[in-house]
């Protein structure tokens, strides 16, 4: 399977035939990165002073917006230029959902929203612990926010204005990741999701299924050797173009890059068109029982 699909859209809402957007939702269920090379996100003129990684907490990896409440996190802008972060992050997030409503039609009723964030920092040499450290490859998984199943899907637009990529690699199929980690997996403690919630660790009940994604994004990242050995392609993701990927399934890693918009949505499994591909489906076949 080929890691990369192209896509030659240059707008946020393309009007697509039917059979051509199950095609796109084909290949992303499968692990594709979908990618726009020609979907550039614009700044507007008043955006410009944006471009700076002074805008960073100089703490968290990337600033964060939430889309429902409009607050802007993680950032040492005040007053009119926290704004002007918060308005070009609420457009972003427009965009964002736009374009996956208009690719892949049949998700439009089961998306839920996740954060916006922006990264202004260099990713490269970016000091991190190593579950932290996204230069590792890995699939996504957020410790504090359970997902009880639902699938982490993303969307990506480099917005670096000197002409500079955002370089990837991209890792092994889940189908042979997983069962190389799974047997590694100690099985979840009874009780310990309720005191995770309980203490106010997790935002949300951690299933069966959240424990075995977070230890599958932990061990992948501890794992030195594994690093340095598995099979890898580079993935150079060029300024002014967006991207759309399943972060749950596909391993990634960001090697460097600056100045980058994300939005982050949630799936029920049941809203995709093959549930069979999600990373819920493929880890019950593997450990034998419902994981949620
Ligand atoms: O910043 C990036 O390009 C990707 C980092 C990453 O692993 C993620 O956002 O899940
Ligand atoms: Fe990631």
């Amino acid at each position: 399977m080929e890691i990369l699909k192209t896509l030659e859209f240059s707008t946020w809402n393309p009007a697509l035939q039917s059979d051509e957007a199950k095609d796109y939702t084909h290949a992303l269920e499968s692990g594709q990165l979908a990618l726009l090379p020609h979907l550039c996100f614009e700044l507007e003129a008043s955006e410009r002073h944006l471009l700076s990684p002074k805008w960073s907490d100089g703490k968290a990896k990337n600033i964060s917006y939430d889309p429902q409440t409009k607050m802007v996190k993680h950032t040492s802008a005040t007053g009119a230029d926290m704004e002007a972060i918060g308005r070009m992050m609420g457009r972003y997030a427009d965009s964002a959902h736009q374009l996956v409503e208009n690719l892949f039609p049949a998700y439009a009723k089961g998306l839920v929203w996740g954060r916006t964030s922006y990264r202004p920092v260099e990713a490269e040499g970016r000091p991190s612990s190593v579950r932290k450290d996204d230069s590792l490859l890995h699939v996504d998984s957020f410790a504090a926010t359970p997902v009880q199943g639902a699938r982490i899907l993303r969307i990506f637009s480099n917005i670096n204005p000197d002409g500079k990529p955002r370089e990837w690699t991209i890792g092994e199929p889940f189908d042979n990741l997983a069962p190389r980690f799974l047997p590694k997996i100690p099985k979840p403690v009874p009780g310990s999701s309720w005191l995770l919630k309980t203490l106010g660790i997790t935002k949300g009940k951690r299933t069966a299924y959240d424990h075995y994604m977070l230890q599958l994004h932990d061990l992948e990242k501890l794992d030195s050797h594994f690093q340095q050995t598995c099979p890898k392609t580079a993935v150079s993701l060029p300024s002014g173009s967006t991207w759309i990927v399943y972060t749950d399934l596909v391993p990634h890693a960001v090697k460097s890059g600056q100045y980058c918009l994300e939005q982050t949505f949630y799936l029920p499994v049941e809203a995709m068109q093959e549930p069979k591909l999600s990373p819920l489906k493929k880890l019950e076949k593997l450990v034998g029982r419902k994981l949620v």
